[in-house]
């Protein structure tokens, strides 16, 4: 890999990879629809908007893989998750085949299968149990992805991340947490890894409380180095007391699954 592109990386996730993989390629090309910090030695900045199919043409050209992480990160309004989740997320493989682009790293979302609950752990094998349309599209993803390597060769390694942060926020997060050095590592994997052809797998840290079977993640080679228990007593004291939505508490998905939720009889 000598030059890697990263969508999204005026994101969270994205600026913290352009930390951690600074010097580990060559040369990172960042790119987001908004205006970065300039280019440092071994950086390239770009600027585009993912549902503009001849700028992300432009965005690909020249690069061996592709983190992609641009889009929309939560729910939304069924034509903005379209605009950026479904045609830019469409583009960027599309322009990848046209591009001989040999490698991706997708950034898909637990919410894919957010509403599996929390009683049951899952492996990468599951159907997706999307809980919104966010999660819709990052299902959606996981499906061009499979098609772009079935029918392309594109090797696509899908992480279902969980939640990206220096330390878990709330008790939903104890199981899905992520720490930036995990997360890198499995990039790491996805874009190094010699054998990768289509893999779903766990962006999540080595948590005591996960509801994750993430042993396809672990064949591949990863071992994540944190575990969000040291920080379990602190979230849940500070929780302790807050009124609790039965839907949220019940479905990995937590407050996704019980936004809009109308159905009379919960499923189990
Ligand atoms: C996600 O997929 C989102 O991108 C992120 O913003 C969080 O909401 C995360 O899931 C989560 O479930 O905590």
């Amino acid at each position: 890999m000598k030059r890697v592109l990263i969508t999204g990386a005026g994101g969270g996730i994205g600026r913290s990879l352009r930390e951690t993989l600074r010097g580990v390629y060559p040369i990172l090309r960042l790119s987001d629809r908004v205006a970065l910090a300039p280019a440092r030695e071994g950086e390239e900045v770009d600027r585009t908007e993912l549902s503009d199919m001849p700028a992300v043409e432009q965005m690909v050209a020249g690069v061996d893989g592709i983190i992609h992480l641009g889009g929309i990160s939560g729910e939304n309004e069924w034509p903005v998750i379209l605009e950026g989740n479904i045609i830019g997320l469409y583009n960027v493989f599309e322009a990848a085949r046209r591009a001989g682009v040999q490698r991706i790293v997708f950034a898909t979302s637990n919410h894919a299968v957010g509403f599996y609950p929390r009683a049951q752990k899952i492996d990468h094998r599951v159907v997706p149990r999307p809980d919104s349309r966010y999660g819709v599209s990052k299902a959606f993803g996981e499906a061009l992805a499979s098609l772009y390597s079935d029918k392309h060769g594109i090797g696509v390694l899908c992480t279902r991340i969980g939640n990206f942060g220096e330390k878990p926020i709330d008790k939903r997060r104890l199981s899905i947490w992520i720490s930036p050095r995990d997360y890198t590592q499995l990039v790491r994997i996805g874009l190094e890894h010699p054998d990768i052809r289509y893999e779903i797998v766990y962006g999540v840290s080595n948590n005591r409380r996960s509801w994750y079977d993430n042993s396809n993640a672990a064949r591949l080679g990863y071992r994540p180095q944190d575990d969000s228990e040291p920080y379990a007593d602190a979230v849940l004291a500070a929780e302790a007391g807050q009124p609790a939505d039965a839907i949220a508490e019940h479905y990995q998905g937590g407050t996704f699954c019980a936004a809009e939720y109308t159905a009379k009889t919960p499923r189990p």
